[in-house]
């Protein structure tokens, strides 16, 4: 195990070792380190393997370093057995009111230690303030105990209890995970979608230090604790963000590793050491690694392990191995584990079988957690990650204790309760004990008022949500009018957006407010200005000459800048943005987060934080820049985005819109801002930007309601009398090709063409299905009309939509188009051509536009058919045999 090789010499090893102890007893643990230090890049020089990553598989603090246990350890027992009964009691009694409601009690039965040291001696509460206090990352599927805790502390109810994850029934219920949507005044990170948590921790710990070092936020200890399982850092998001925690220094920052050995199905690693797997990468990434392996039962065993016959099994033995210990018997004990070495075998000779079993793991003692939690509290200049080993189902019997299905395990019947109550010492009757009643000692009792003496001096409840009530005086009206008003020069929505924001970071009150965010992309955009005028945050400033730094778009660092330039994680980017976008509710202190990226690596790579960015009711504006299958030049089928207004339309507080002007976009912004930092809305924002360069012309009188609920007409036909008439829509840079069609189909088929801008067909569609539903449910009333359908019903003639995107996006409003709908999109792989050529190649052009629309109007008999269709392909050049482009 650990590749470690045998010892052929053992006198000789012992040499060494008495050498060193000599030299820390005489010269101190400084010149041991140096001498280790030494004999390190020596052997590298002699090309000898460096040692292995990690330590010998035993506590990182020894018994003598350990401090006194500040706590009361009778009381704290009993308050952890009546949350553990609760917690159990609470998934036992849903499943019996519903089968197959789930729950897990195994999860929490494992972490049930880590948990109550931290909430009676780390966790600090919001405070007087409501906004200061530790922002703490539960384990999804630990809820149950948070829950029962919270049922102790008297902030729930039994009746919630009752319903947990029945949120539907009367009186309310509790959300299964950590949903901030769901129970607002409660919970604040969505941690159960395996991965999220962490990395999420990692980046609010990063933006804490961001709004210190810009003067935003006074200095404190405040800290950040993540709980994980092991089997969640298998996720490459949990891991992936490690060595940006050790490179910024996060001494805010804990880590708690669940180490139970189990997920789901089976082992973590049962034919490895997953403690020693985590050791190994965290300490590779610069992490203080602390390992809670062993409880204080061992220590006499440890001590007197002279000549490492312990610590060698303890290292020898697999993760499956030390399962199964946890199930069998003291004899199987003894025989598989001590009996590896006969030296082993008579250290425990006089441990009688029955004993065997409390040899306890390190998560279950208290005071070595306490002791790893406060030298955690304590590092400077690092995070800290602790890894724990646990038992997963601690003290769940033969229900489910260290067994592989214990993950799953919900139904507990009368036999198995009542060995829980008595391992716990639950005062619960036999004759209560089927029922599984929830159980709360009375108010004065010893064990609640330290239960509420602890959190009243940590600062309050945890966790305990907040939303801050006061206002940003956002800019509005004048502020904006500048961008009505159009632009002479040819230039894209993206460069019209960058100005804005450039203002934007100028606006006395707000600009200090704004986070641009950005993964290594803002040259693409044009924003490198923004660099030498805001600086990029860096934790330690600039260190270095910058090669550029007698240019004007210097590559500038500084402690207090205001950019997050995060390099290529879109992921660690969007972490930032939740960050940011979740300051008002964790800081009280709301930031204005805008974070722009290559559309194509946006929701498609990271949805699921974006998802978890809108249940925890985040805010700010999300920038999908190169945005189009077309409308990209040359660059293929992985950066083309065509699709990511269909995947931002699932997410329900996202408001996404796909603007063709620069108004447009100064519309949206302008209204975003005030929606969500005047009025407290809970909604984000997408927007799609494009890098073609066109005139950005002036605000049409009376566009701005249109504008924000996704259509307005934006130049109506001339000379319609007479003619037939066709409504086009065009969305973002393809606007352009609807009003070329309008062009070619006034000038060449005597046909009269509205165009209309239609920036959101998802809040046309949310729009129509409200009105729908509110028809549905009032069927005397009179109806409600859909935006869409008061715009587009009175106008004469087929509708025809083109946007840079699939097909299916515009549909969305099909159903509510009275007249007809025919929608032309980018469906398929993208190719690396030219916009003309794509264009042309995805049947998105103007003269694709034409052709349906004469082909619309040729079925409906308005003109001759087929012989205008028919000469419009010939005439503009359109080939009817080329293959279909969502297939080639
Ligand atoms: C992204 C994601 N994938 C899968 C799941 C389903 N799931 C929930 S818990 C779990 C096992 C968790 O194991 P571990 O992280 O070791 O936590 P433990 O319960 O053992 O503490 C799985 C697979 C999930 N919640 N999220
Ligand atoms: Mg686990």
């Amino acid at each position: 195990m650990n590749g470690r090789p045998e010892d052929f010499d053992a006198i000789e090893t012992r040499e060494w070792l008495e050498a060193l102890d000599d030299v820390i007893a005489t010269r101190g643990e400084e010149r041991a380190r140096f001498l280790m230090q030494r004999l390190q890049d020596h052997a590298y020089r002699r090309t000898v393997p460096l040692p292995s990553p990690t330590t010998p598989y035993v506590n990182t603090i020894p018994r003598h370093e350990q401090p006194p246990f500040p706590g009361d350890r009778a009381l704290e027992r009993r308050i952890k057995s009546l949350v553990r009964w609760n917690a159990t009691a609470m998934v036992v009694r849903a499943n019996r009111h519903e089968d197959g409601i789930g729950g897990h009690i195994a999860t929490y039965a494992s972490a049930a230690t880590l948990y109550e040291v931290g909430f009676n001696h780390f966790f600090r509460g919001r405070g007087e303030s409501g906004f200061a206090g530790d922002l703490v990352f539960f384990q999804g599927h630990a809820s149950p105990g948070i829950y029962a805790r919270a049922f102790l502390e008297g902030r729930l109810a039994a009746r919630q209890l009752e319903n947990f994850r029945r949120e539907l029934a009367e009186g309310g219920g509790l959300s299964s995970y950590p949903h901030p949507w769901l129970m607002p005044g409660f919970w604040e990170f969505p941690t159960v979608s395996m991965g999220l948590g962490p990395i999420t921790a990692i980046y609010q710990a990063r933006f804490m230090k961001y709004l210190e070092n810009r003067g935003l936020l006074a200095p404190s200890d405040r800290r950040v604790w993540a709980f994980l399982g092991d089997g969640e850092c298998d996720e490459p998001e949990t891991l992936g963000a490690l060595t940006l925690a050790a490179r910024e220094r996060l001494d805010n920052l804990v880590f708690v590793v669940n180490c139970n050995l189990q997920r789901l199905d089976g082992p973590v690693r049962g034919n490895g050491k997953i403690i020693q797997e985590l050791e190994a990468a965290f300490r590779g990434a610069g992490w203080n690694v602390i390992k809670v392996i062993w409880g204080d039962s061992w220590d006499p065993l440890l001590e007197r392990d002279a000549d490492g016959w312990l610590v060698r099994a303890m290292n020898e033995t697999l993760d499956g191995e030390y399962q199964k210990y946890s199930v069998e018997g003291g004899a199987y004990i003894r025989e598989h584990f001590f009996g590896k070495f006969p030296e082993l075998a008579a250290m425990v000779a006089d441990i009688p079988d029955e004993q065997m079993p409390y040899l306890k793991r390190g998560g279950h003692d208290p005071e070595k957690v306490y002791a790893a939690y406060k030298l955690a509290a304590e590092t400077k200049g690092q995070p800290t990650v602790i890894l724990a080993k646990t038992i997963k189902g601690y003290g769940m019997g033969h229900a489910g204790e260290g067994r592989n299905v214990t993950h799953q395990q919900k139904k507990l019947n009368e036999d198995d309760l009542r060995a829980f109550r008595d391992r716990f010492d639950i005062p619960v009757s036999d004759a209560e004990l089927g029922e599984a009643p929830f159980y709360r000692p009375a108010e004065d009792s010893a064990e609640m008022r330290y239960l509420l003496e602890r959190r009243s001096a940590l600062g309050g409840f945890v966790p305990a949500r907040r939303a801050f009530s006061g206002s940003l005086a956002t800019p509005q009206g004048e502020f904006f009018a500048e961008f009505h008003s159009g632009v002479d020069r040819e230039v894209s929505t993206t460069m019209a957006f960058v100005q804005i924001l450039r203002q934007l970071l100028r606006h006395p009150e707000i600009g200090p407010r704004v986070v641009p965010i950005v993964p290594d992309e803002a040259r693409t955009f044009g924003m490198e200005s923004l660099f030498r005028q805001h600086g990029i945050y860096s934790s330690v400033g600039q260190l270095y000459e910058p090669v550029d730094s007698g240019t004007l778009l210097l590559y500038k660092e500084a402690k207090n800048g205001q950019i997050l330039e995060e390099g290529i994680t879109e992921a660690g980017s969007m972490c930032s943005f939740t960050a940011a976008g979740t300051s008002y509710a964790n800081h009280g202190l709301p930031m204005i987060p805008f974070f722009i990226y290559y559309s194509m690596f946006g929701y498609q790579r990271i949805g699921d934080l974006v998802w978890a960015f809108g249940d925890q009711r985040g805010r700010g504006f999300l920038l999908g820049a190169t945005a189009g299958r077309t409308t990209l030049n040359g660059e293929g089928l992985q950066h083309e985005d065509g699709h990511s207004h269909l995947l931002f339309s699932v997410v329900p507080n996202v408001v996404a819109y796909d603007p063709a002007y620069a108004y447009e976009i100064a519309v949206i912004l302008e209204e975003g801002l005030r929606r969500m930092y005047r009025d407290h809305e809970d909604v984000f924002y997408y927007l799609t930007l494009y890098n073609e360069n066109y005139r950005q012309p002036a605000m049409p009188e009376g566009a701005r309601e249109g504008i924000l609920r996704g259509l307005y007409r934006l130049r109506a036909a001339e000379g319609a009398e007479g003619r037939p008439r066709v409504q086009l829509l065009g969305s973002g840079s393809l606007l352009s090709e609807a009003l070329r069609a309008q062009q070619i189909l006034g000038e060449r088929f005597g046909v009269a063409a509205d165009v209309w801008s239609a920036t959101s067909y998802q809040q046309l569609r949310r729009d129509a299905l409200a009105c729908e539903r509110w028809n549905r449910l009032h069927p005397g009333a009179e109806p409600r009309v859909p935006w869409v359908t008061r715009q587009l019903g009175g106008a004469p003639g087929p509708v025809v939509a083109v946007s840079d995107f699939l097909k299916a996006v515009p549909d969305q409003i099909a159903r509510f188009v009275p007249q007809g709908f025919t929608p032309l999109g980018t469906d398929g792989f993208g190719r690396s051509a030219s916009r003309k050529e794509l264009r042309r190649f995805f049947e998105v052009d103007a003269e694709h536009v034409a052709l349906a629309a004469l082909a619309e109007l040729a079925r409906r008999g308005e003109v001759a058919p087929p012989d205008v269709p028919a000469r419009a392909i010939a005439e503009l050049g359109l080939d009817p045999d080329r293959a279909d482009p969502v297939r080639s």
